[in-house]
């Protein structure tokens, strides 16, 4: 791995710790349920990134907290992250910050010697591919026990989300996913998924390779995964689906088509900020903007496809 940022606070695992905030993705809540494994006492707080940045769950963070797979917050006991855009600006924080697939990878390395994580080592390596944008095609027809859980994760379900860190703590992710309420809470989120396929189907536009798909007016709030729309089409390069946000706006977020791998690196970050520059955000592969709830998204989605024809990729 690359060159390793931060320092120990203790010797790893010596080192007191009773909170654990992560992200409430799957690589979040394996971290957490790593760092539970280490630290069983601790109480585990998810969140993301978003809410960080609003000010939310901040004021409990002190020097008994480790932080993971979010940004770094001054006070914190320990952090453990590879987020780019989190890389502390200081390079004198207590804990980790590398460049790597997943933050659980990180904390799994850091942690290794001083607690019995084998548990983790048969799985980690999928949770990098997870994280890291690496799921082929043929992972996604055929969806493991930790894909499928990664793919059902519902950053609002706070008790099925705080089950996942205690189950995973401890069990494999193959007896996770056999968990009676996990799989029904997997029923319910496959039957809301395939009702979103068929919608979709009706509600899509292909411009070349962008396939772009209005879920504006769709009722039911729905982690709507890129993944789930692109095995139908294999060759596009990137995808905007279009979903209702808060105060009365319409968010369009963009996605690199990272299973197909003839696609073109478009820079979808700089063609959100062409068209709303106070709102885009993310990073050049996955990003969003938002918009009047008014707007007239086939011609966003024309005005998406001509800056696309302008860029010239390499
Ligand atoms: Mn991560």
């Amino acid at each position: 791995m690359s060159k390793v940022y931060g320092y120990d606070p203790a010797a790893p695992g010596m080192y007191e710790i009773n909170k654990i905030l992560s992200d409430s993705d799957l690589d979040g809540i394996v971290c957490a349920a790593i760092l539970l494994n280490v630290y069983q006492q601790a109480e585990v707080y998810l969140t993301e990134s978003a809410q960080i940045r609003a000010g939310e769950l901040v004021t409990g963070i002190d020097s008994k907290t480790v932080i993971s797979d979010l940004m770094y917050i001054e006070g914190c006991g320990l952090y453990f992250d590879h987020h780019d855009s989190n890389k502390p600006e200081t390079e004198s924080f207590p804990g980790r910050w590398q460049f790597a697939d997943s933050a659980s990878r990180i904390v799994y390395e850091y942690f290794k010697h001083v607690s019995d994580l084998s548990l983790f080592a048969d799985y980690i390596q999928e949770v990098d591919k997870i994280d890291g944008g690496k799921i082929s095609l043929a992972d996604i027809e055929q969806r493991s026990p930790l894909l499928d859980i990664a793919l059902s994760i519902d950053r609002n379900n706070h008790a099925i989300n705080q089950l996942l860190v205690q189950l995973f703590s401890k069990y494999s992710p193959q007896t996770v996913w056999n968990n009676q309420a996990i799989k029904t809470y997997l029923q319910e989120t496959r039957s809301k998924q395939e009702q979103a396929q068929s919608y979709a189907s009706k509600h899509e536009t292909l411009l070349g390779d962008l396939l772009f798909i209005d879920f504006s007016s769709y009722a039911e709030d729905l982690k709507l995964h890129s993944y789930l729309f692109v095995s139908k089409h294999k060759d596009i390069s990137a995808i905007a689906i279009a979903k209702p946000a808060k105060d009365n706006r319409v968010k369009i977020g963009l996605y690199r088509n990272t299973i197909n791998p003839e696609a073109k690196e478009y820079d979808l970050l700089n063609m959100a900020k062409s068209i709303s520059p106070s709102s885009a955000g993310g990073h050049k592969g996955a990003c969003g903007f938002a918009l009047p709830a008014n707007s007239d998204l086939a011609k966003i989605a024309q005005e998406m496809r001509n800056y696309l024809d302008q860029q010239i990729i390499d």
